[in-house]
């Protein structure tokens, strides 16, 4: 089954969002595999955001994920990582739809509360980063039977 790796950044956890982001993915019925609270070390923000190495804005970025506690998580359902990046919305929050996470709440790029996997094979490396295996659980929720 398809996982994608979601977290809230600091200014989500700061701006007490924490509930609201995951209640939308819990009601559009999506499956809570991983989840958990954490400072995040350089190393970590450093090897997550690799690909932005050469921007400029990777240094305020990685500083800025260090800062404060994150929630990480692992989600899983049909679809999960398209259709998170579309409840999650454009990376500009002034860009991002009403009813999406940013479009709803943010305001800055630089303050665009979560992060999502942007395709399949990113959603598995960042799991790998993030969680160990024995840190995400198989199990099937019964309201699953109501969704299919
Ligand atoms: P997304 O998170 O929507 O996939 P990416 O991967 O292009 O966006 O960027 C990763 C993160 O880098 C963003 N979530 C945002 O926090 C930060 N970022 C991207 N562009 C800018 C920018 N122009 N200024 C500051 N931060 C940025």
């Amino acid at each position: 089954m398809e996982r994608t790796f979601l977290a809230i950044k600091p200014d989500g956890v700061q701006r007490g969002l924490v509930g609201e982001i995951i209640r939308r993915f819990e009601t559009k019925g999506f499956t809570l595999v991983g989840l958990k609270f954490m400072k995040v070390s350089r190393e970590l923000a450093e090897q997550h955001y690799a690909v932005h190495r050469e921007r400029p804005f990777f240094p305020g970025l990685v500083e800025f994920i260090i800062s404060s506690p994150v929630v990480a998580m692992v989600w899983e359902g049909e679809g999960v990582v398209a259709s998170a990046r579309k409840m999650i919305g454009a990376t500009n929050p002034l860009n991002a739809e009403p009813g999406t996470i940013r479009g709803d709440f943010g305001v800055n790029v630089g303050r665009n509360l979560i992060h999502g996997s942007d395709a399949q094979e990113t959603a598995q490396t960042e799991i790998a980063l993030w969680f160990k295996d024995e840190e995400l659980v198989a199990w099937q929720p019964h309201s699953k039977l109501w969704l299919n």
